[in-house]
């Protein structure tokens, strides 16, 4: 390929973590088998009218049935490292009790499938699928969710946590608490500001007891929590635009990112959500209060990296929303079938700033991707040269990070291959492998082969086994 693999100015150290991401149910099916309890996404996406299409994660990739050979095809893609989410209603069915010993042996067998074909897993404890018994007691806004988080993960700790040396305790609570409390997009479905702060305090809270639970039991994991973080530009140097770019920043990056690595809310956050009852640490809070005496400490108890995702680059302006707050939009919208941007220079933003105003900790990128509506061309190959650049830029843009001192240790692609993309449902298609949901064939996307080989270029073994640049599709 005459194009370059990667800019100049990126570099990666030894060891470096490239992978792929995929969420249980995003990826799974099999919904009712091997004693799996329902979870919030099932009953929400059941309901008509939720996801585009009326889809359904009961089927999905069918991976339930195929990890097999779709771990053979990441093992034959080359990629080094997968990053995936347990069902935690596969796991404990209702959510409380013990482990559902069918759903043990499929994530025991899955992540020995990991190692025995040379696969690090990277696994993450919930990405959003509560067991819906969870829900009718009261789902994220009630704080006993947490506790029930926190005994979850020392059962799968006792149980899988030999299996990987890296745990990621929540994907995103900016989703599921906002996504699915204040918006209404996603699972449970509710439009509450004050149940959304609710669930995010909890989820946090989650996090902090579930790392403890971890670390008691396997002291020598390695544990974080992977937060998505968008990067903010005012859309002119109006006072108006830059108090509206500080007001989103603070009800969407810093609500998650300074409890978990300051220790207290910031007083942005608090005088936005103060009404409902977020306070910065709460000291001298009284029973029934949302911030408890305490929670600040667990939440905060030091981890061992911390994972960061990134998708969007949003123009904010001081325009009122619907509910009278600033209103966004996404910068230089390119045409990805989210109308997301293509600018990378924000994903070296965002790991500058982790680095830089909130943790030394190393930096895990659990996610970056697009989407595109691929299709298979009449010789069978998708071809997607957008996704490719889109690629190019966001690695080289890590690696422009790297090279200017910020510790980042990994990059995961997202996804490994199509997959319920939540209330988009199967319209979206994130994979560097496409999948044909009729036959439930998969076929590498030229991006696919483009990451294999970048990965192979930028990875010690390339040295002495050069391989054959660009796609062979
Ligand atoms: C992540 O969410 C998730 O962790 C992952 O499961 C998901 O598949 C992936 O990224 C891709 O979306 O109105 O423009 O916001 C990122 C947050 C939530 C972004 C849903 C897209 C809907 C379109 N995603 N959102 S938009």
């Amino acid at each position: 390929s005459p194009r370059p693999q990667l800019s100049s100015d990126a570099t990666f150290p030894a060891g470096f973590a490239w992978g792929v991401a995929t969420a249980a149910y995003q990826i799974e099916g099999a919904v009712n088998e091997g004693g799996r309890g329902p979870s919030i996404w099932d009953t929400f996406s059941h309901q008509p009218g939720t996801t585009i299409n009326d889809d359904n994660g009961d089927i999905a990739c069918d991976h339930y049935h195929r990890w097999e050979s779709d771990l053979d095809l990441m093992a034959e893609l080359g990629i080094p490292s997968y990053r995936l989410s347990l069902s935690w209603s596969r796991l404990q069915p209702t959510g409380t009790g013990p482990l559902n010993p069918e759903g043990v042996h499929f994530y025991r067998d899955l992540l020995a499938g990991c190692i025995a074909r040379g696969i690090t897993p990277y696994v993450t404890l919930y990405h959003w699928d509560l067991p819906q018994a969870l829900q009718d007691d009261g789902g994220w806004p009630a704080r006993q969710t947490a506790y029930r988080f926190g005994d979850y993960a020392g059962l799968v700790a006792d149980a899988l946590g030999d299996l990987a040396e890296h745990w990621i305790t929540i994907n995103e609570p900016m989703c599921a608490a906002f996504l699915g409390h204040s918006w209404g997009m996603q699972a449970p479905g509710f439009k509450d500001d004050r149940l959304a702060v609710a669930a995010a305090h909890h989820l946090l809270l989650a996090h902090g007891l579930a790392l403890a639970a971890f670390r008691t039991r396997r002291p020598g994991t390695k544990l974080g929590i992977t937060n998505i973080i968008g990067n903010l530009n005012p859309a002119s140097g109006s006072q108006a635009d830059l108090d509206a770019t500080e007001y989103w920043d603070a009800v969407s990056n810093r609500i998650f990112l300074d409890p978990v690595y300051r220790g207290r809310y910031a007083d942005a956050t608090v005088a936005a959500y103060g009404k409902y009852g977020l306070t910065a640490t709460g000291e001298g809070a009284g029973a029934g209060d949302l911030v408890q005496p305490g929670d600040l400490d667990i939440i905060s108890a030091p981890g061992d990296f911390a994972g960061v995702n990134h998708y969007t680059n949003m123009l904010v302006s001081a325009g009122p929303g619907t509910d009278g707050t600033p209103s966004w939009t996404h910068v230089q919208p390119a045409p990805s079938s989210f109308g997301w941007s293509n600018t990378p220079e924000a994903l070296k933003a965002v790991l500058t700033r982790v680095a830089a105003e909130y943790t030394q900790l190393p930096l895990y990128v659990t996610e970056n991707g697009v989407t595109f509506h691929d299709y298979v061309d009449p010789n069978g190959e998708v071809r997607d040269p957008r996704r490719i650049d889109y690629l190019r830029g966001y690695i080289s843009a890590v690696g422009e990070a790297i090279t200017d001192g910020v510790d980042v240790r990994g990059y995961f692609a997202w996804s490994f291959m199509d997959n319920f993309e939540w209330a988009e449902g199967y319209d979206k298609r994130f994979g560097l492998v496409y999948v044909d949901y009729g036959t439930q064939t998969r076929i590498p996307k030229q991006s696919a082969y483009w990451y294999r080989d970048t990965i192979a270029a930028h990875s010690p073994a390339a040295k002495t086994a050069p391989v054959t640049a660009g796609a062979t599709a």
